[in-house]
C-alpha cells in the first residue's frame, strides 16, 4: 500500500497547520507548495515542522517546495493559494487575481496528480471550486470545496457554548453557499439526539444562526490582518482523511450537484458522503418551503459568482 502522500497547496496560514495535522495524525507524507518567492519560507516552515516529529512520535515526511513536479502521485490535494482581500479592492477584483491563481493550481493538478481528490479552500469558495472544476477537466465527484464543514463546526460551537453543553454532541447541517446567504437548518440540529427547539427558544436559536453565518467576518474583525485558520484547516483535514481512510463520512461540502435538490451544474455546500470514492453520495434532506427559498436564494448569490469567472 505504501505511503499516502498530501499536497498542500499554499503556504499561508492554514497551509502550515494543515501539514501540522496531517503530520500529527501521520496521514502520509506532506508536501507544502507556494510560489518561488515563497520557496525559503515553505522549506523552513517544513523543517521547523519536521523537528516536532520526534515528539509527536510521527513518522510523517515534510517538504516545502515551489515545483509542482514534487507533488507528483499524491493521493490528496489540498489548495489555499490566493491572495486575500486588500482595502480598496473590491470581490470582484479578488475574484479575478484568485481566479488566475486556481487556473494555475488545476493545469499543474491535473498535469501532476490526475487521480487525487482535490479540496479546495481558496475564497471565493463556491466559484473557485467551480473554476477548479471546469479548467482541470478532472472527475467531478473527485473535486470538492471546504466549507460546510467549518459553517456546520461554527453552528455547533456556538450550540454548545450556549447550552454549556460539549460540542461534540451537537449535530448540525449547514447548506448553501460560503458566504452571509448559507443556510444553517436550525429545525434539523440536535444535541445529545434531543431536537435544539426543546432545549433552547426561538430567539436564541436565531441569534445563533446569524452569528454562524457572520462567523467569518467576527474572526476577520478580530484578527485585525487575515483570516480564520485553525478551524478551516482543521475542517479541509477532515475531508482529506476521510478519503485517505475510506471513512465514508457525512460531511458537508460544496459538490457538484446534477439534479440534487432540483440543482444541476453548480457546487454548493449539501452534505455528502466521503470515501475512497471522493464524493460517493450527496444526501437529500425534504426541506421546507422556507428553507427551499433560503437555499435558492444562497443558489442565485452562487451563479452570480460562477457568471464572474467567465467559464
Ligand atoms: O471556509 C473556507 N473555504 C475558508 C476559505 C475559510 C477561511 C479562509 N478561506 C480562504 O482560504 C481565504 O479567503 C484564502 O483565499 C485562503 C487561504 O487562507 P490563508 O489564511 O491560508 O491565506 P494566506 O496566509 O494568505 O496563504 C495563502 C498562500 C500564501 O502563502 C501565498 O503566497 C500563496 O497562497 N499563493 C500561492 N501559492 C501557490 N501558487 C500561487 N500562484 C499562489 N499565489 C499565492
Amino acid at each position: 500500500m505504501g505511503r499516502k502522500k498530501i499536497a498542500l497547496i499554499g503556504g499561508g496560514q492554514i497551509g502550515g497547520i494543515m501539514a501540522l495535522l496531517a503530520a500529527q495524525r501521520e496521514m502520509g507524507d506532506v508536501v507544502l507548495l507556494d510560489i518561488p518567492e515563497k520557496e525559503n519560507v515553505v522549506k523552513g516552515k517544513m523543517l521547523d515542522l519536521t523537528e516536532t516529529n520526534p515528539l509527536f512520535s510521527s513518522s510523517s515526511c515534510l517538504t516545502g517546495t515551489k515545483n509542482y513536479a514534487d507533488l507528483a502521485g499524491a493521493d490528496v490535494t489540498i489548495t489555499t493559494a490566493g491572495l486575500p482581500r486588500k482595502p480598496g479592492m473590491s470581490r470582484e477584483d479578488l475574484l479575478n487575481i484568485n481566479l488566475q491563481i486556481i487556473s494555475e493550481v488545476a493545469t499543474n493538478l491535473k498535469k501532476y496528480c490526475p487521480d487525487a481528490f482535490h479540496i479546495v479552500v481558496t475564497n471565493p469558495l463556491d466559484s473557485m471550486v467551480f473554476a477548479f472544476m471546469k479548467v482541470s477537466g478532472l472527475p467531478k465527484h473527485k473535486i470538492a470545496g471546504m466549507a460546510g464543514v467549518l459553517d456546520t463546526a461554527r453552528f455547533r460551537s456556538f450550540v454548545g457554548m450556549e447550552l454549556n453543553v460539549s460540542p461534540k454532541d451537537v449535530s448540525a447541517l449547514v447548506l448553501g453557499g460560503h458566504g452571509p446567504t448559507m443556510v444553517p437548518l436550525a429545525r434539523l440540529a440536535t444535541v445529545g439526539g434531543i431536537p435544539l427547539s426543546e432545549l433552547l427558544p426561538q430567539e436564541k436559536i436565531d441569534a445563533i444562526v446569524y452569528r454562524t453565518r457572520e462567523a467569518g467576518t467576527e474572526i476577520v474583525n478580530l484578527l485585525g490582518s487575515g483570516s480564520a485558520y485553525f478551524s478551516p484547516a482543521t475542517s479541509a483535514i477532515e475531508m482529506a482523511e476521510a478519503y485517505l481512510k475510506d471513512q465514508k463520512r457525512i460531511l458537508t461540502c460544496a459538490a457538484y450537484l446534477n439534479g440534487e435538490y432540483g440543482i444541476t451544474g453548480y457546487y454548493i455546500g449539501v452534505p455528502a458522503i466521503i470515501g475512497a470514492g471522493g464524493v460517493e453520495k450527496v444526501l437529500e434532506v425534504k426541506l421546507t418551503d422556507s428553507e427551499k427559498a433560503a437555499l435558492n436564494n444562497s443558489l442565485e448569490a452562487v451563479k452570480k459568482a460562477v457568471a464572474e469567472t467567465k467559464l
